[in-house]
């Protein structure tokens, strides 16, 4: 979000910039970065809120992130000052000016990815947003941005990850998509104890898995699988796979006419397996009563949950979020009813774990609102003047 009247400035600087671009000559190949590299990059920005004022004029803002992050993405680094533009309305029109390294989507082509940036509205549709994509999480996207949180307009705020729906502030005018090496994402596919496994392949996003069939005498093919130890199969042969980073596909065989033979009475009895969180402790805050309209964010945390496992956060049964296997954060936004959550530990098929004793690692986290008339006035004028306060519930 930016002012007015920086704009002809930075038009001056975009143009200065693109000049010297082109002065440079033909050095335009993209670096071999892949878009997951550059999705983890921004991640980190936001989760250590990192600041970056690269315009030195009012604060961190939105454009000073998205700039920091163009100039990583061509430059290894976020301060090589190639790109100067301060206004996020800018970048399509600057992205467009450098085919070879960017791609420009608009209307029924803004499909997400993660690496992508982001042009939006904004709060404010005078200056606009923007943001760099990190992922889905159900109907909505995990971003990272500069001046959310709080929105500032004399001074912005640091880099922030967090969940929004792709509408209001954050309604899509324009993604724009890095040239990603797509040479640097390679499909694997192993043979497992076969032959004739197909050939790799390389590419991004949707991708075919080859048709062509690995052999093995005396074993049945049942498909490909990410783990080498799995006994069934993930993908099958000319399946779509969604190919985001360097990935291995290990074939899964049964041996033919050789159906599983229950253990016989000399066989040992079959180990037990150990519960992999029987140490775990799960983390939530107290119950709080909060402002009526207070933007809420929830944070949880575990000790002794292996990795593998995750920490989620449901509303009922609607998956909110997911975070790692020590902490998860839930941006709620602008609570203006009670409301709880759950945050449990769940497996990658999303079953929630339990602990020692038995109990399921699921506890529910309870916002409670001021709604009176008095709280609802107060929180009008506290919107009015940009006072509403963001309150971090933590355990
Ligand atoms: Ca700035």
């Amino acid at each position: 979000m930016k002012r007015r009247f920086r704009r002809g400035i930075s038009m001056l600087l975009c143009l200065m910039t693109t000049l010297s671009c082109a002065a440079a000559g033909g050095a335009l190949r993209a670096a071999a970065i892949t878009a997951a590299d550059a999705a983890a990059w921004a991640k980190a920005q936001g989760d250590q809120r990192a600041a970056f004022d690269l315009d030195a004029h009012y604060g961190y803002q939105c454009s000073d992130f998205v700039t920091a992050y163009m100039n990583y993405l061509v430059d290894g680094d976020p301060r090589s000052g190639r790109y100067q533009v301060y206004d996020a309305r800018e970048y399509p029109d600057v992205a467009a000016q450098e085919p070879e390294r960017w791609t420009v989507l608009r209307g029924a082509a803004m499909k997400p990815r993660p690496g992508d940036i982001f042009v939006s509205a904004g709060r404010d549709p005078t200056f606009g947003h923007a943001g760099v994509i990190l992922g889905q999480v159900g109907g909505r996207y995990l971003i990272v941005d500069q001046n959310s949180n709080p929105v500032n307009f004399d001074k912005g705020s640091p880099c922030y990850t967090h969940e929004v729906t792709l509408s209001n502030d954050f309604a899509l005018k324009a993604l724009i998509r890095y040239q990603f090496d797509p040479d640097a994402v390679t499909l694997t596919y192993h043979a497992n104890g076969g032959e004739n496994a197909p050939a790799s392949q390389t590419g991004y996003g949707a991708v075919r898995l080859s048709a062509a069939v690995p052999t093995r005498a005396g074993y049945d093919f049942l498909g490909w699988a990410e783990n080498a130890a799995a006994a069934a199969a993930q993908y099958q042969p000319g399946a779509e796979f969604n190919l985001t980073r360097n990935v291995t596909l290990y074939a899964v065989w049964k041996a033919t006419g050789d159906p599983d033979t229950p253990p016989g009475p000399d066989d040992p009895d079959p180990p037990v397996a150990e519960n992999p969180t029987a140490h775990a402790a799960l983390y939530v805050p107290a119950a709080a009563t909060v402002e009526y309209q207070a933007d809420v964010t929830v944070t949880a945390r575990a000790d002794g949950v292996p990795a593998g496992f995750t920490l989620a956060v449901y509303d009922g049964n609607r998956l909110c979020t997911v975070g790692s296997n020590e902490t998860v954060s839930y941006h709620v936004g602008s609570v203006t009813s009670g409301k709880t959550l759950t945050v449990k530990v769940t497996d990658a098929a999303g079953a929630v774990q339990k602990d020692g004793s038995g109990a399921e690692l699921s506890r529910s986290v309870e916002i409670k609102v001021s709604n009176s008339f008095f709280a609802r006035l107060i929180a009008f004028f506290k919107g009015l003047l940009g006072l509403l306060p963001h309150v971090e519930l933590r355990p």
